[in-house]
């Protein structure tokens, strides 16, 4: 593995060394730093070996077995591996894996299912939703008549009673589930329920939490959704890409809205890397890691809450938890670059309740998929919550000790040495 990855690394570099500079420098950014992006990850070293394969060059456009071009006997073998596996971690009835991500996937669904005009509902981009569920500026929001349900400010949480009072106001024909920044277990049945009610299909767009429903430690969608997507880098820990589940009966549609209807050639290699990934996701290992990442979450929310830093809802279920800085002098785009600075990379984000612009917010979202592949246990956490007070404090005083605990952090964990420890990848030092 090592020697591949190096091989081709080094043919890089000497065919092309400003990209292959990049390259080097992105990868001892991510080594040097404590990457607490909630939908980012550390892919294996397995799938980026697939990634950067053979499989790239080969069209095509089509299904296993019904191809639009010769020579697919490898990729079809490579595609139905990925669906299989696909099924056999979430049991849905029929998983499409080609998806270029999971705004290719929302949108796939859309065209099987609703004709423009159409009424949606979805949660509220400034609440934790998605712009895919429906934002103006989005062809969710442009093509379709959304609307919107929230949390209730009061504390942080999905408002149910809200979503049956929108829904019975709007009649929606399709209900989305699903957040980019909720941190609480979402409850599937209350959202069927209510799509009952109205006679609305429902999707649940389980991107963020893909990885958590994969290894039991939070509830699956699938028994109570028409549809699922989901992206496959965020807990799930593959490769950049989406895929979508369905039942049965919408197996046709959601095939032909994908292919021909919003997509043209798949990407064979990163379906191939969905394969690996959802092999990898179907261990006990991967179990013990999705676990570990809701530990940390649950421990470093905790430590901070300790700290006095105000956490929306008061804690997390999941990977991720938003620090509410509405009462801090501090923005959340001013948070985000004093932790960039002590080399923990975060995103600001807005809150509820959020009063400031979307590009300066009141907020940051904090994630720990990355960090516990990395192999961070909640004992360290307590270390990390007081860098993070420490940059967050007012005056400039704190900082230098804070950039002191996170190398001690990066130092302790080298990236590629923490779950991945024994496949031999690392980053090179230069
Ligand atoms: N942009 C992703 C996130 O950061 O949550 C969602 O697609």
């Amino acid at each position: 593995m090592n020697q591949i990855l190096s091989t081709s690394r080094a043919i890089l570099a000497e065919s092309d060394p400003a990209i292959a500079k990049l390259l080097q420098a992105e990868a001892h950014r991510l080594a040097d730093g404590l990457e607490l992006i909630a939908s980012e990850n550390v892919a294996s070293p397995a799938v980026l070996a697939a990634l950067s394969s053979v499989l790239s060059n080969k069209y095509a456009e089509g299904y296993p077995g019904k191809r639009y071009y010769g020579g697919c006997e490898c990729v079809d073998e490579v595609e139905t591996l990925a669906i299989e596996r696909a099924m056999q971690l979430y049991g849905a009835d029929h998983v499409n894996v080609q998806p270029h991500s999971g705004a290719q996937a929302n949108q796939a669904v859309f065209l099987s299912c609703l004709k423009p005009g159409d009424a949606i509902l979805g949660m509220n981009l400034s609440h934790g939703g998605h712009l895919t569920h429906g934002s103006p500026v989005n062809m969710s929001g442009l093509v379709y008549k959304a609307d919107f349900y929230g949390v209730r400010e009061s504390d942080g949480r999905l408002d149910y009673d809200e979503v049956r009072r929108v829904a019975h106001a709007t009649k929606p024909r399709l209900i989305i589930a699903g957040a980019s920044a909720y941190p609480r277990v979402i409850d599937f049945a209350a959202f069927r329920e209510i799509a009952n009610e109205v006679g609305a299909l429902l999707l649940v767009d389980m991107a963020h939490i893909a990885g958590l429903v994969a290894a039991g430690v939070h509830p699956s969608p699938i028994p109570f959704a028409d549809f699922v997507t989901t992206t496959t880098h965020k807990t799930l820990r593959g490769p950049r890409g989406g895929i979508i589940m369905c039942r049965a009966e919408y197996a046709k549609a959601i095939d032909k809205a994908v292919f021909p209807g919003t997509q043209g050639g798949p990407l064979m290699h990163v379906i191939g890397a969905k394969a690996v990934a959802f092999g990898e996701a179907l261990t006990p290992e991967f179990k013990t890691y999705a676990e570990m990442v809701v530990a940390n979450a649950k421990t470093l929310a905790a430590h901070l809450s300790e700290r006095g830093i105000k956490i929306v809802s008061g804690g997390t279920d999941n990977h991720l938890m938003l620090i509410d800085l509405r009462e801090s002098p501090l923005s959340g785009k001013d948070a985000e670059e004093r932790l960039g600075r002590i080399g923990l990379t975060v995103n600001k984000n807005t809150v509820p309740g959020e009063t400031r612009k979307p590009m300066v917010t009141s907020g940051i979202r904090i994630g720990t998929p990355a960090i516990t592949t990395r192999g961070l246990k909640p004992t360290d956490m307590k270390e990390l919550a007081e860098s993070i007070y420490c940059a967050l404090q007012e005056s400039e005083g704190q900082m230098e000790h804070a950039k002191g605990l996170v190398t001690r952090l990066c130092q302790k964990y080298p990236l590629y040495d923490g779950v991945f420890a024994s496949a031999g990848y690392s980053v090179p030092r230069v």
